[in-house]
């Protein structure tokens, strides 16, 4: 019996966190306005997957250099697929539809507890800006 507890506990102890996968639909339109991610906010541990859907056709995932944290690897998915990209470095990502990210299509990814950021870069679509705005006006701090 001991070593079974022994043996359980070593199990226990000897396995990581199980890393998660989230799912991120790419969609035309919801109750968000037109062209939106679905959920457009996610916060996930360090070595989490992402996989984007193309739920509608068209669409993509890509980082925005302005909104990539110290240390993370900028990625673009192909228009129309499924994406999955593990995320290890902690901070904010910003992503965009590529074709869409003058009409506002992003997302913001928070990985770790990072902090929010105090201030978007300059170099954003009105509309791309507008959305984080609503964005983190909704989400709560780490
Ligand atoms: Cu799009």
């Amino acid at each position: 019996m001991l070593r079974i507890l022994l043996f359980t506990l070593a199990t226990l102890f000897a396995i990581p966190a199980q890393a998660e996968l989230h799912e991120v639909e790419m969609l035309n339109r919801n109750a968000q306005g037109p062209m939106p991610y679905a959920p457009d906010f996610l916060r996930i541990a360090p070595g989490d997957t992402v996989r984007f859907v193309p739920t509608a056709k068209g669409h993509n995932a890509a980082t925005i250099d302005s909104m990539l944290p110290e240390g993370a690897t900028p990625f673009k998915s192909r228009l129309g697929e499924v994406f999955e990209i593990t995320l290890t470095a902690p901070g904010i990502y910003g992503i965009k539809c590529s074709p869409h990210f003058a009409m506002g299509m992003v997302m913001l990814i928070a990985v770790g507890d990072a902090p929010l950021p105090p201030t978007l870069p300059q170099d954003l679509p009105p509309r791309a800006r507008q959305r984080f705005d609503e964005i983190l006006a909704r989400i709560p701090a780490p």
